[in-house]
């Protein structure tokens, strides 16, 4: 919506020559007028048939009705400069309007006009890519960080308020910029503390699991995890040692594993005969603890199987790393 103050006037064909000083008066009130508060433009136009009367118009346009209305009832506007050439004017042919205009403005005459479209051209997606990669980053390692059941109650909460929020904004079209801003802090300072909470945790996680690897295991004497008879999967970028394993079943077997890649890996056990869609979590039956093995680290996956064969498969290179473990 835009507001255009709008004075109309006729010009006798005898005095068409004298109304030169009268464009050049209304060409450098534009300077004036473009100094004001909500100024949008300013147009001077007149018919461009120089025989019979000139019809003269003078638009300015105005991103307020206030801005309008200071403007139509300041000392000096298009008005009052077309008032004082009263001697040039057809008698009586002098009117101003006061409009709302709805086309926001098409006439690209104003250089911030052309600025706003450029920034919105090249910013906002840009600006929207930095911001899906913050979200899908910051999002991914807080689902990572949490049991399924808390990822999953989780992912539908943010979905809703996505949701939610976006039916408000949809529904209110003039929203005002500062909701735009708290939404948008808000969303990203959210996803900060998440993120900084979920990779404090996972480090947390690291230590407890680390420990383990290094303690000589009970019963036997200082046995390393990659002592002869030791069931150890080694994982590499992007590939697992072993491909085929056979355990006692009925019983608790633990596997120890490796992360010998740059990549991070896994191994999902499909203990219920199907893999979880993404990513098991930790304390998942068949999953990896943790759930995530970063380059360099170790881990375990404990399993009770029935007697049959299990499929097993990295979740990270569920096409590259597979493999069955036999329980018998
Ligand atoms: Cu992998």
């Amino acid at each position: 919506m835009e507001y255009v103050h709008t004075i109309l006037a006729q010009i006798a064909a005898s005095n068409a020559t004298a109304a030169e000083s009268l464009l050049n008066e209304l060409e450098a009130h534009r300077a004036v007028a473009s100094t004001m508060r909500g100024y949008n433009g300013m147009r001077v136009s007149r018919t461009a048939h120089p025989e019979g009367n000139v019809l003269l118009v003078v638009e300015t346009r105005w991103a307020n009705n206030n801005a309008m209305v200071d403007y139509s009832t300041a000392r000096e506007n298009a008005f009052s400069i077309v008032e004082k050439h009263q001697d040039i004017l057809v008698p009586g042919s002098l009117q101003t309007h006061r409009l709302e205009s709805n086309s926001g403005g098409e006439s690209g005459e104003a250089p911030n006009r052309m600025y706003d479209r450029l920034a919105l051209a090249l910013f906002v997606p840009v600006g929207v890519l930095a911001f899906a990669l913050v979200v899908i980053y910051g999002m991914s390692r807080i689902y990572l960080a949490l049991p399924t059941t808390g990822a999953s109650i989780m992912a539908i909460c943010v979905a809703l308020g996505i949701l939610l929020i976006s039916a408000y904004f949809a529904t209110n079209p003039s929203v005002p910029r500062w909701q735009w801003l708290a939404v948008a802090v808000a969303g990203i300072g959210a996803l900060a503390v998440g993120g900084t909470v979920a990779a404090v945790y996972d480090e947390d996680n690291k230590e407890v699991h680390a420990a383990p690897t290094v303690e000589p295991s009970p019963g036997g004497g200082a046995e390393t995890p990659t002592a002869p008879g030791a069931l150890v999967i080694d994982m590499t970028d992007n590939k697992f040692d072993v491909t085929e394993l056979t355990v006692t079943a009925a019983t608790e077997v633990v596997i120890q594993l490796k992360n010998s890649g740059a990549a991070i890996h896994n191994v999902d056990v499909a203990v219920g005969g199907s893999f979880p869609s993404g990513i098991c979590k930790k304390g998942d039956a068949g999953c990896s603890d943790p759930a995530n093995i970063r380059a360099g680290q170790s881990g375990t996956v404990t399993l009770n199987l029935a007697p049959g064969t299990y499929d097993y498969r990295c979740d990270f290179h569920p096409v590259e790393m597979t493999g069955t473990i036999t329980a018998q």
